[in-house]
């Protein structure tokens, strides 16, 4: 279920809803739960309109007195005041088909208190069947076949489970430019962000306004939401840092319901954990206010090295590997000059190629870039590497087009049911001895010839702006990051084979990275592109952040309202009677451990 636009009133019911006596729904009384609150000023910037919309004490007294919502107060009430709500939460959540999940009347008094805004989940590949949801659609099934790996369709499952509610804050698209921000010590321009707004979005609001913003480069990705609250790459890192650095202020509501504001002086420890300590865990923001950065030049550099595809050019794997050896020495000069880049190495049939699919050189004229690279492609012309596809520097005066002809079209490929993914931080000190860098480049080599999958950036965030937030040590060490999956398996491939692949990943793939780079020596990997069985996650999605964002989770939902894989406090949760898929699941009901599924 998500519920549209204003949703402040379900917070304090997400944990359990709770039987009442049946009442009779006669609905169409009931008022809705809401009203607007006259204050129009949050951190010294707007409220949105929709912000403004919000639950009080005065309706929850109102509901209290209704014939008919009355019977659902409880839930609704704010979770500090001395309500009645027959809660236990050290067993499961309720599940459908329990004797405590809502009945259909409890369904719809919620749903006018919330002027009709649930929206009951229908699977997506629904049209492909004949169901409860309607007859079969054929034309609507074909549809999410062959959109089904496009990320519109869906992203990496860390806001599904079975039996929740969901917030759905994709409606809340407004961005407002603050041509004189001021608050807290920040002086400047700033943006007020809703959190339905995805990178694209921001990306062209910015240009528009001739400045920049944090992003990272996967067009569709929800800027306040995973993307600011789970740290946040950029291509834009070597300059500014991390996108939860740019954070000034975040509109928040906690777990008790109430709506507040995150910042340096209000909810101080709050703000912390919601820069990097991961989303979905300690409280809905419904808006950030960041700082902006001034434009920015690029000069976007692609090509391909390997055999060429006719076979005509051809160059050893030995001297493949003495080239690519020398460009992963050049990262921490690359980094140095604040430059950030995305590449693949494939081992196809044993024919290996370099595609450099996006060197996003910020602040770079071609000219400069080609000095930059010059000890690389020396090395490409001494070893003989043939070109699959041509150097291409393309100079942009401004960030945006850069971008839009980097990423911002591509369709990324997501939801893939053929494999599981896993990645890892390597920290600068692997580059800083020979010894060091020995080590990491067989490891390297090593993953290469295995025909490991391998997404590599040159990228050092660091912490350019000197900020105190949850990001973890291993981005603020990192020199590169890597993304990589487990071999691919069918569609319709059983538990044995799908558990054989995530242990391939967890174990096989990763393993050796985990010893060289552990994160007592500044490793990690990023809580945003984890895998969801990752063994360490606690010390290598947190690193030394862990601690303390365990302490701010239990302030702020001591009810453990918010449940994410792998975020703060979900290691207290299981999920149980769940079909074995050979991973780890959203679909079974979420059990504290060691509780009861019934009270
Ligand atoms: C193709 C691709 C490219 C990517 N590139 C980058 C990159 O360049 N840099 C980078 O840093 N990351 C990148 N990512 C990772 C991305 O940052 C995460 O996937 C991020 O969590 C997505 O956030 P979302 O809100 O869009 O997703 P969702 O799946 O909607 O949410 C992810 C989590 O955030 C929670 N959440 C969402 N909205 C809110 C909210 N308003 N309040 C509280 N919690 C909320 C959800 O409950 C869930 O737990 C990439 C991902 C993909 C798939
Ligand atoms: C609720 O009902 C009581 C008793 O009828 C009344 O005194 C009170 O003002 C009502 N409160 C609201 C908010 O309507
Ligand atoms: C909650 O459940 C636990 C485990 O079943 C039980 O030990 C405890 O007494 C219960 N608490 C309340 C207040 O019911
Ligand atoms: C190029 O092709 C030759 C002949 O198939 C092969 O031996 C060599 O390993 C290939 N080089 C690379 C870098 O893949
Ligand atoms: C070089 O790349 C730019 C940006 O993607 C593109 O517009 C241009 O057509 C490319 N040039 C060539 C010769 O391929
Ligand atoms: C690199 O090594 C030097 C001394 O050998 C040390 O001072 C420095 O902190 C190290 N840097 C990193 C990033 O580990
Ligand atoms: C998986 O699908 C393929 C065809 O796509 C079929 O041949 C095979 O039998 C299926 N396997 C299982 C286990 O269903
Ligand atoms: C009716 C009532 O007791 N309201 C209180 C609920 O809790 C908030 C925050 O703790 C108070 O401000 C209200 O006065």
């Amino acid at each position: 279920m998500a519920l549209r636009h204003w949703f402040w009133v379900v917070f304090a019911l997400l944990s359990c809803l709770c039987p009442t006596a049946s009442a009779q729904p006669s609905t169409s009384a009931i008022s809705p739960a809401r009203t607007t609150v006259p204050e129009a000023v949050a951190a010294n910037g707007p409220l949105l309109e929709s912000e403004r919309i919000q639950l009080t004490d005065a309706i929850v007294d109102r509901i209290k007195n209704d014939s008919v919502a009355s019977s659902i107060a409880d839930l609704v009430a704010f979770e500090h005041n001395g309500t009645t709500v027959k809660r236990n939460f050290t067993n499961c959540k309720t599940f459908p088909g329990d004797v405590l999940w809502p009945s259909q009347s409890e369904w719809d008094i919620f749903n006018a208190l919330l002027d009709d805004g649930l929206i009951l989940t229908v699977p997506v590949t629904s049209p492909c069947y004949d169901s409860k949801w309607g007859p079969k659609d054929v034309a609507k099934c074909n549809h999410v076949v062959s959109d089904f790996t496009k990320y519109a369709i869906h992203y990496l499952g860390k806001s599904t489970g079975a039996g929740s509610v969901a917030i759905w804050t994709h409606n809340i698209k407004d961005i407002i430019f603050l041509p004189e921000y001021e608050f807290e010590g920040y002086s400047g321009k700033a943006f007020k962000v809703g959190a339905g707004v995805t990178l694209t979005e921001i990306y062209h609001a910015a240009s528009a306004h001739g400045v920049t913003v944090l992003g990272g480069i996967c067009p569709s990705v929800g800027y306040t939401g995973g993307y600011l609250q789970g740290g946040g790459h950029t291509p834009l890192s070597g300059l500014h840092g991390m996108g939860s650095d740019a954070v000034l202020a975040y509109q928040v509501v906690t777990a008790d319901g109430r709506y507040v504001t995150a910042s340096k002086t209000f909810h101080p420890d709050l703000f912390w954990a919601l820069r990097g300590g991961g989303p979905g865990t300690y409280g809905i923001v419904t808006s950030a206010i960041v700082k902006v950065y001034p434009e920015t030049d690029v000069t976007l550099s692609t090509y391909v090295l390997g055999n060429s595809t006719d076979g005509t050019q051809l160059v050893s794997r030995s001297d493949f590997f003495k080239a690519l050896r020398v460009l992963w020495e050049s990262f921490p000069t690359w980094t140095d000059a604040n430059t950030y880049s995305f590449f693949f190495v494939f081992n196809t049939n044993g024919q290996l190629t370099l595609d450099m699919r996006n060197f996003f050189a910020v602040g770079h004229t071609p000219e400069s870039y080609t000095a930059l690279t010059k000890r690389f492609f020396d090395a490409v012309k001494e070893y003989g590497l043939p070109f699959q596809k041509p150097l291409n520097n393309t100079y942009y005066p401004t960030f945006l087009p850069a971008y839009m002809d980097a990423w911002g079209k591509n369709n990324f490929p997501l939801g893939l049911a053929t494999s599981f993914p896993g990645n890892r931080l390597i920290p600068k000190s692997m580059w800083n001895n020979s010894d060091n860098l020995e080590v990491l480049w067989k490891t390297v080599v090593t993953h290469v010839e295995a025909g490991r999958h391998f997404g590599i950036y040159h990228q050092a965030p660091g912490n350019p702006q000197n900020v105190d937030n949850a990001v973890s040590s291993a981005w603020r060490n990192a020199q590169s990051f890597f993304i990589t999956k487990s071999t691919n398996f069918a569609e319709n491939a059983s538990a044995e084979v799908m558990a054989e692949a995530n242990r391939e990943v967890n174990k096989d793939i990763l393993q050796p990275w985990r010893d060289i780079t552990p994160a007592s020596e500044g490793g990690g990997s990023y809580l945003n592109e984890a895998n969801v069985d990752e063994p360490n996650w606690k010390e290598d999605l947190y690193g030394d952040k862990y601690a303390r964002l365990v302490e701010i989770k239990r302030k702020y939902d001591p009810w453990s309202v918010f449940y994410a894989t792998t975020a703060i406090g979900s290691d207290e949760w299981e999920i149980r009677g769940a079909p074995i898929k050979g991973v780890t699941t959203q679909n079974g009901r979420l059990c504290r451990i060691g509780g009861h599924e019934r009270i």
